[in-house]
């Protein structure tokens, strides 16, 4: 077996209920099915967490949390201004379901989705060590929270698959000097934006959209930004890595 998948199962087997933890911009592709059928095979339940709420308006996150509540109690969270912590606390112990005793509390996902924040802001301390730059959780950790909850960090123990560079570049696992092809990632984050809000972009880049697709929109903003090649034509891979780089720092709130 793998050793991701050893670790991702272990920390199954041992907790009493899962930390499922996703990304709210975009939580379809950082949900991953393997994991959960494997929750599901050893009878435990689990919450899926809704990290990083802060970079997502109310309205598309209420949506997002009604469809996933019928896969499993969801709950969103902003562990940077630590909100939706006491929903999610009191969510473990009604999901957990346990008389009496500690409750001990999985956390996983892909890396970067913020596992190790989102314990903090429950726990209201920096224990679980977290960076911008994904891998930084190596091994399992047990953090106790109070309450009769504890946790167990984990490493970001989901392997991307071959054509997962897109999630990478979304994720900030890979940053925009290390996409091969920035232009399609751009171009991704352009049609989840336009998607739900289009508004957004047209305020950050001070532009107007009307029938553009998401390349048009690329050039659109390379345009106004003024990033031109030879021959005054848009360089478009330049916009690519401004997108990318807003994206990553959450600067453009969906
Ligand atoms: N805007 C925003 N950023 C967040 C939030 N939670 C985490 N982050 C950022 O996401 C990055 C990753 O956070 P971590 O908690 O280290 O993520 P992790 O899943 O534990 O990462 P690994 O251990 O490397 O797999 C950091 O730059 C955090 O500041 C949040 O709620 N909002
Ligand atoms: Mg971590």
């Amino acid at each position: 077996m793998t050793s991701y998948k050893k670790i991702s199962r272990d920390v199954i087997k041992k907790a009493d209920i899962l930390l499922e933890v996703v990304d709210a911009r975009f939580p379809d592709e950082t949900r991953n099915m393997e994991v959960e059928r494997d929750i599901v095979r050893a009878k435990k339940p689990f919450i899926i967490v809704l990290n990083k709420c802060d970079l997502v308006s109310k309205q598309p996150l209420e949506r997002t949390k009604s469809r996933l509540s019928k896969i499993a109690p969801t709950v969103f969270v902003s562990s940077k201004n630590k909100s939706g912590t006491t929903i999610l606390r009191h969510k473990i112990l009604e999901t957990a379901n346990k008389k009496g005793g500690e409750i001990l509390v999985g956390s996983l996902g892909y890396p970067n989705t913020g596992k190790s924040s989102v314990i903090n802001a429950v726990t209201g301390r920096h224990r679980a060590g977290t960076s911008s730059i994904s891998g930084h959780t190596k091994g399992v950790q047990h953090i106790n929270a109070g309450s009769r909850i504890k946790f167990i960090d984990t490493p970001g123990v989901i392997p991307f698959g071959e054509n997962d560079e897109c999630i990478q570049g979304l994720l900030a696992v890979r940053d925009s000097t290390h996409l091969q092809d920035p232009i399609g990632v751009a171009m991704t984050i352009i049609g989840k934006i336009c998607a739900e809000n289009k508004t957004v972009l047209e305020s950050s880049y001070n532009i107007t959209i009307e029938e553009q697709d998401s390349y048009g929109v690329l050039e659109l903003i390379g345009k106004q930004s003024n990033f031109l090649k030879k021959k005054a034509e848009v360089d478009e891979t330049r916009a690519a890595v401004k997108i990318i780089n807003d994206w990553q720092n959450g600067r453009l709130v969906i």
